[in-house]
C-alpha cells in the first residue's frame, strides 16, 4: 500500500509541475526548474497527500501544496549543491543544475522553485484564504531562518568554526535542516483541513529525526550508486553526525525507537494512518 501511494504521489506531482511549467518561456533557468524537480522521493509529497486524506480533503487540492513542498525542496538541494555550500556535482544520479548549466543559473533556479512554491500554496484552489494565508505563513517559517535556513547556517557555522557539535546541537541542527520541510508537509492536511496539527506534529518531529538518522547512516554503510549521490562526505570531513556519536549500531537503534515514537503519535487517527506508519518504517529501510 505504502509504495503504491508514494508512487502515485510521485507521479501526480510530476504531471503537476508539467502543467505548472507549460506556459513558461523557454529559456536555462526554466529548464533547470524542470530538471530540478524530476526524480527523487517525493516523500514530502506524499506526505502533505496522506494527511490531507486523513482530513478528508479532496487530492485535487492537496495537489497544491504537495508541489509546493517538492519545488522548496528542490531549491533546497540546488543551492546546497553549489560550489559555495556543499560543492556536490552529483544528485539524484544526474549532475547538479551548476554543473548542467552555470552557478549563475543554478542560483536563478533555487531563486525561482521557491518563490513558485508560495504562489502554489496561495493559489484560490487551495481553499479559503484563512487557509492558504496559514500554508503560506508556516511554509515562510519552515523554509527561512526560523527552519531551514537556520539549520544550514548552523552547518555551516559548525564547519568553519571546526569545533564537532555534540548530540543536542546537532538535533537541533537537523530540526530546523531536514525537519521543518518534513513537519510542514505532514501537518498541511491538518491545516487543510482547519483542524488540530498536534498528532502530526508529533509524528513527523520523530519522522524528521529518524530521517536525518538514516541519512547519517547512508552516508557510512550505502551504495553511491543507489544513493544517486556521493557518499561518505561527512566521515571524509570529520564531521559530527548521529553516527560519529552514537555509532552504527546506536544510530540504527535510536532510528527505529523514533519510528515506534511516530506510529505511536498517530493513535488517534486509528486504520486510516497505516500509510504514514508505513511510511516511517520506510524512512530507516530505505537505500537513497
Ligand atoms: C540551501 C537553504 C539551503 C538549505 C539546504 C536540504 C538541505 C538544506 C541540504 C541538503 C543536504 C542534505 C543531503 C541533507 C540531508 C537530508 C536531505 C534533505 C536529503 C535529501 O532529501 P531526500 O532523500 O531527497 O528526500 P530526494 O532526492 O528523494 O527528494
Amino acid at each position: 500500500m505504502f509504495a503504491a501511494r508514494l508512487a502515485e504521489a510521485a507521479n501526480a506531482v510530476s504531471c503537476h509541475f508539467d502543467t505548472v511549467y507549460a506556459n513558461f518561456v523557454d529559456l536555462p533557468v526554466t529548464q533547470g526548474m524542470a530538471y530540478a524537480t524530476k526524480g527523487g522521493k517525493r516523500l514530502r509529497a506524499f506526505l502533505v497527500l496522506e494527511s490531507a486524506r486523513l482530513h478528508g480533503i479532496d487530492p485535487d487540492v492537496a495537489l497544491w501544496p504537495a508541489t509546493a513542498i517538492e519545488a522548496i525542496h528542490a531549491y533546497s538541494l540546488v543551492h546546497d549543491d553549489l560550489p559555495c555550500m556543499d560543492n556536490d556535482d552529483l544528485r539524484r544520479g544526474q549532475p547538479t543544475v551548476h554543473i548542467k548549466w552555470d552557478d549563475a543559473t543554478a542560483v536563478l533556479v533555487g531563486d525561482a522553485l521557491h518563490t513558485l512554491a508560495f504562489e502554489l500554496v496561495t493559489r484560490p484552489e487551495c481553499g479559503p484564504a484563512e487557509v492558504r494565508a496559514e500554508l503560506a505563513l508556516t511554509l515562510a517559517r519552515a523554509a527561512g531562518a526560523q527552519g531551514m535556513v537556520l539549520g544550514q547556517a548552523m552547518d555551516i557555522a559548525a564547519e568553519s568554526a571546526n569545533t564537532p557539535l555534540d548530540l543536542d546541537e546537532i538535533t537541533a541542527l537537523q530540526a530546523g535542516k531536514t525537519g521543518a520541510l518534513i513537519t510542514w508537509a505532514a501537518t498541511a492536511g491538518a491545516v487543510l483541513g482547519q483542524a488540530d496539527p498536534t498528532s502530526l506534529r508529533r509524528y513527523s518531529e520523530s519522522l524528521g529525526l529518524a530521517f536525518q538518522i538514516a541519512d547519517d547512516i547512508l552516508d557510512v554503510e550505502g551504495d553511491a550508486a543507489k544513493a544517486g549521490k556521493r557518499l561518505q562526505k561527512d566521515a571524509n570531513a570529520g564531521k559530527a553526525t548521529f553516527v560519529s556519536h552514537l555509532g552504527l549500531d546506536g544510530a540504527k537503534a535510536r532510528a527505529s525507537d523514533l519510528v515506534e515514537d511516530a506510529c505511536d503519535a498517530l493513535s488517534s487517527y486509528g486504520v486510516e494512518a497505516q500509510t504514514l506508519r508505513d511510511a516511517a518504517r520506510f524512512v530507516i529501510s530505505r537505500d537513497s
